[in-house]
């Protein structure tokens, strides 16, 4: 296998890329309050903000669009959509839903009692909004390792059994709501979970009577990591492994927008009729008829056609042997990262990259705005910001502080990313002139996505980036 294989596709579209100055970039970070969530994407030069739903389409994708079956009962493309799910997820019933959290929203009313637990793999923000929304107790069961950014270990997403027993002895299986199992762990830098883990979290579940359900957002990037670092499958397609990994949870909820290459869309998969009723009955209430959940057909098309493309072995290879790359170069120039290099994104350690910034002064929300002046390359803020605030009001303080440099599927090339790691090693050449920052605005809930900051002092040798005097206006609240 070569380290770092060639785009197995040739490029038959192109999409103009926006130059900034530096000067219309300060303007642009002052204006959206230093969260990168707000700038407009026309300012930006690289948009590493997010792998989610920002794919490119192949030209079957693109053609299946045309085939979409509007009708708003009874689409052939449900049917479509449903058959892909089936062939290689190997779930009988389908509920799709407008994106993941569609999907997240409806699981977590059905499976969760007011009072219960759910053990998970590390949280994940709009997952743990669910959970507690519906009035559950998330607890995270990842493996210790999870929360090192530098603990070498092949499946860094595994949940610990032992954390998990001792849930379950404590208050009993009538207690946990269910266990989710996240493929990869996004927070935790996209890192996978074993195949072995799979089965003998779904064995211990199964003797307790627990439903085992399984976040699959960023499935095929795991079966990926399965098949070149566990013993046994190194011969066995992704696609294979794939289906053997869905045969050890009950169900999924699905953020199509990562693993499934498309723009938008999501789904529940499931086993159990009784949680397929259920689904449906709150599916047409929240997202849409049950054979469209929020999709339009061309959508539920483009999915089905994109779920098996992204469980190719050429596709993956290439996908993540180009995360990889962009984690390279930056270890080579002694950049703190989460290492192993996960599966979507290169996540850069904050904590070490600005040692002279506390927790509470957002050093991750400051580098991301910082990076974002330096190269026009917006990165999202992956710690105490997002982690957001506790049942008392208090700010949750994550291990993992991170920036996270998100890698689009097929839609940079290797030149790109050799701009990103430059900047970032610029950067990390000035790393004491970025200051922390405070907030001005913080929304009640999912804070990170339309938060507002200001920097809070001007650091020495601080570039005009973070000086306070240049943005004294406190930008209007969008
Ligand atoms: N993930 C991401 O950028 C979209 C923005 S939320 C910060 O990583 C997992 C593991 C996800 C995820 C979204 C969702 C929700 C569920 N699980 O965005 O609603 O990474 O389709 O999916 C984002 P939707």
């Amino acid at each position: 296998m070569m380290r770092h294989p060639a785009e197995p596709y040739r490029i038959k579209m192109v999409e103009p890329l926006v130059m900034t100055t530096r000067e219309e970039r300060e303007e642009a970070i002052a204006q959206a309050g230093w969260n990168t969530f707000l700038l407009p994407s026309r300012k930006v030069y690289i948009d590493l903000l997010t792998d989610s739903g920002t794919s490119a389409m192949s030209d079957r994708q693109w053609s299946m669009l045309m085939i979409g079956d509007e009708a708003y009962a009874g689409s052939s493309s449900f049917d479509r959509l449903q058959s892909a799910v089936q062939a290689y997820y190997g779930f009988p019933h389908v509920v799709p839903t407008h994106q993941g959290r569609g999907a997240e929203h409806i699981i977590s009313r059905i499976l969760i009692d007011p009072g219960q637990f759910v053990p998970g793999n590390m949280y994940f923000t709009t997952t743990r909004y669910h959970q507690e929304a519906a009035g559950g107790i998330f607890v995270d069961v990842v493996i210790d390792e999870a929360h090192d950014p530098h603990a070498d270990h092949p499946f860094k997403g595994d949940i610990d059994l032992a954390k998990l027993e001792r849930l379950v002895d404590e208050h009993g299986a009538e207690g946990i709501a269910y266990v989710n199992h996240a493929v990869t762990v996004n927070l935790a830098g996209g890192q996978p979970v074993s195949m072995r883990n799979l089965r003998e979290v779904h064995e211990f579940c199964q003797t307790h009577g627990i439903v085992h359900w399984s976040d699959a957002t960023r499935l095929a990037e795991n079966a990926y990591f399965i098949q070149q670092r566990e013993d046994g499958y190194a011969d066995v397609s992704t696609a294979e492994i794939a289906k053997e990994m869905m045969g050890y949870v009950d169900g999924v909820t699905m953020s199509g927008k990562k693993d499934c290459l498309v723009n938008i869309g999501g789904f529940l998969a499931m086993r159990s009729e009784e949680i397929l009723v259920k689904a449906r009955e709150l599916v047409v209430v929240y997202e849409g008829m049950p054979s469209y959940g929020g999709m339009a057909g061309r959508d539920m098309e483009a999915m089905a056609q994109g779920l098996v493309e992204a469980l190719d072995d050429d596709y993956l290879a290439h996908r993540v042997g180009q995360v990889r790359y962009l984690g390279e170069r930056l270890l080579e120039a002694g950049i703190p990262i989460v290492t192993p290099v996960g599966g979507h994104a290169v996540f850069l350690d904050a904590r070490e990259f600005l040692p002279h910034l506390e927790q509470d002064d957002y050093p991750a929300q400051a580098l991301a705005a910082a990076l974002y002046v330096e190269s026009g390359v917006r990165s999202m803020e992956r710690g105490i910001v997002s982690a957001g605030r506790d049942a008392d009001g208090r700010d949750r303080h994550p291990k993992l502080e991170l920036v996270r440099l998100t890698v689009p599927r097929r839609v940079y090339t290797d030149r790109h990313l050799d701009v990103v790691a430059d900047a970032v090693i610029e950067l990390y050449r000035k790393r004491e002139t970025i200051g922390g920052l405070r907030f001005v605005y913080e929304p009640p809930s999912l804070r990170f996505f339309t938060a507002r900051f200001e920097p809070l002092q001007v650091p020495t040798g601080a570039g005009p980036e973070v000086s306070p005097t240049r943005f004294a206006q406190e930008p209007a609240l969008t």
